[in-house]
């Protein structure tokens, strides 16, 4: 009996062993040690493989962040590749190339390089301002949205001045000060133009003093304000607190007074606007004068 129970103790252990061996034997196709050496070495190659794998996404990662500097970096060299070039064939030329504007942007191609802009294409990032304009707006000539808050550049608008000398025949309008909320560069958009001599009406207007002039912007605005800054003492008879803005409607053929103020102190009469056309002080006196005299001036005014 003690040896039936001897065996069958021999053989549970056997069979737990042998079970244990399967088990470990069911691990074992998972494990590299399994196999042979070939196959180990097929481990090691997977391992390198996987660590190459990895560290190539690593690396990779690494490369293409390299790569990406590199790429980064190539413009840049392709840029001063580029530019030593442009340089190059300033210095190779004339001189007078780096100083040029081949494409009348406002920036020489020297500084066009400094800026890593197109000398030869006007707006670069194709935002509607030139170049050359973007600088003194606080803009970036290489970027559509400098402020990458969504809006173009050509769409933004910006609080901006224009002061324009002007010589008019009688002498007595020395200076133009255009202020006004507009988008794009004012001084590359906005065009002033004597019409004295051109315009029949508006050069014979009553009581003028200086020339009418012609205001044209290609941008939207709301509002502007017109200064013009006068020489008293090309006034004459005049008074400076009579001054007085007209406003030439071409459309109806009409003139229209505005409201004016005057500064005398600092030679000024300004007003504000809502659209551009014919501008033009005269003498409010004289001006008034010959309305009341008119037979319509009850329907005038
Ligand atoms: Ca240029
Ligand atoms: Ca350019
Ligand atoms: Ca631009
Ligand atoms: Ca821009």
């Amino acid at each position: 009996m003690k040896k039936l129970i001897i065996l069958l103790m021999a053989l549970m252990v056997l069979f737990a062993f042998t079970a244990c061996s399967e088990d470990t034997t069911g691990l074992e196709p998972r494990s590299p040690r399994s196999s042979s050496s070939d196959s180990q070495a097929q481990d090691n190659e997977d391992n390198d493989e996987n660590n190459t794998d990895e560290e190539k996404g690593i690396d990779n990662e690494n490369d293409n962040d390299k790569g990406l500097s590199g790429i980064g970096e190539e413009p840049v060299g392709g840029e001063g590749d580029g530019d030593g070039g442009d340089n190059d064939g300033g210095n190779d030329g004339d001189g007078g190339d780096n100083d040029g504007d081949n494409d009348g942007d406002g920036l020489t191609n020297y500084e066009e390089y400094l800026y890593g802009t197109d000398p030869l294409n006007p707006d670069t990032d194709g935002d509607g301002i030139w170049d050359g304009d973007e600088i003194p707006l606080g803009l970036n000539p290489t970027l559509y949205d400098t402020f990458g808050d969504g809006i173009c550049d050509g769409d933004r608008v910006f609080r901006q001045f224009s002061q324009r000398n002007v010589e008019t025949h009688d002498g007595a309008v020395t200076n133009i000060y255009v202020e006004m909320d507009t988008t794009g560069y004012i001084e590359r958009n906005l065009k002033i133009k004597s019409m004295y001599g051109i315009d029949v009406l508006s050069t014979d207007v009553i009581g003028l003093i200086g020339e009418p002039f012609d205001f044209m912007i290609s941008t939207e605005f709301s509002e502007a304000k017109l200064t013009f800054t006068v020489d008293k003492s090309k006034l004459g008879e005049t008074s400076f607190e009579d001054l007085l803005f007209l406003w030439y409607d071409e459309e109806d053929q009409n003139f229209v007074e505005l409201e004016t103020v005057t500064d005398e102190e600092n030679s000024t009469v300004s007003t504000t606007t809502t659209h551009f056309s014919q501008y033009m002080i005269v003498d409010g006196r004289e001006w008034f004068a010959v309305w009341i005299k008119n037979p319509y001036v009850d329907m005038v005014f």
